[in-house]
């Protein structure tokens, strides 16, 4: 069983995952349900040693999840989080306002990255980063970004209330995945994500690009694109670009 959450809140740290990372690397118990947030972060991180943009404003946390026999496979955590920040963003944003997830993990508002999602395992745990631009956005080049508070018209500007639906959300969706297994939350996925039909332009390892149309998720999670010679072809990992909506 899992207890009641609970949120450590500290002014500032280098990464909120890194911590964690320590933490249960030198053998101390941090139950699932514990959160870590900061409020600012000196070296947040992205995924692949890519940097996480951390104005103080904004939303830096982690939390633990401590896997189980039986779980689905600890990599597809990766949709339940992404899930539960989509959640987070629509009851943090106006009901009009379209979110979409991007696989594998980035939540998009009109194309622009609004969150993003880093998750670490170290034996059988877990560490789930999330951040959440809550009234800043940074200016990245060659990249859209925006916030809650932007999309709302400056309203929402509260980085503690984000936190509780995400901590809400977040044990909901975990729930389900533990219930209904995997394929029940790539289903919820598909649906908050790009639709079908979408072009993508897909880039593995780096250097290979690869454009196709988004035909949907296999049963691991996968990426599944058309190309323009029809065949399917399955993605594991690589970062996605949108080009357009078929
Ligand atoms: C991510 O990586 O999107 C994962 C970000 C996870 C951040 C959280 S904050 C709490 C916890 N502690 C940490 O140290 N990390 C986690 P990736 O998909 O690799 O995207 C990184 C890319 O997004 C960068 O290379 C930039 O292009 C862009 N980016 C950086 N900061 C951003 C921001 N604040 N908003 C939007 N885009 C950003």
């Amino acid at each position: 069983m899992t207890g009641a959450p609970v949120i450590e809140v500290v002014e500032e740290t280098g990464s909120t995952n890194a911590d964690l990372l320590t933490r249960l690397g030198r053998g101390e118990c941090v139950p699932e349900g514990y959160w870590l947030r900061a409020r600012s972060q000196t070296g947040g991180r992205g995924r692949l040693g890519r940097k996480w943009e951390s104005p103080t404003g904004n939303l830096f946390c982690s939390t633990v999840i401590a896997l189980r026999d039986g779980d689905p496979p600890a990599h597809s955590l990766s949709f339940v989080a992404g899930l539960a920040v989509f959640d987070t963003l629509r009851r943090s944003l106006f009901t009009t306002t379209k979110v979409e997830l991007k696989w594998p993990n980035d939540a998009l508002v009109h194309g622009a990255k609004i969150a993003g999602i880093l998750l670490e395992r170290v034996g059988d745990h877990v560490v789930a980063g999330i951040g959440i631009n809550v009234c800043t956005a940074p200016e990245i080049p060659g990249r859209k970004t925006t916030t809650i508070t932007y999309e709302n018209g400056k309203h929402g500007g509260n980085v503690s209330l984000v936190l509780s639906i995400l901590v809400d959300e977040l044990a909901k969706r975990l729930r389900h995945w533990r219930e209904f297994g995997l394929i029940a939350t790539l289903d919820a996925w598909t649906a908050a994500a790009h639709p079908i039909g979408t072009m993508l332009t897909v880039t593995i390892d780096g250097d290979e690009a690869v454009t196709g149309s988004f035909v949907g998720l296999d049963e691991t999670g996968a990426l599944l694109l058309r190309l323009a010679n029809g065949a399917v072809r399955t993605i594991h990992a690589g970062d996605v670009s949108m080009i357009s909506e078929g």
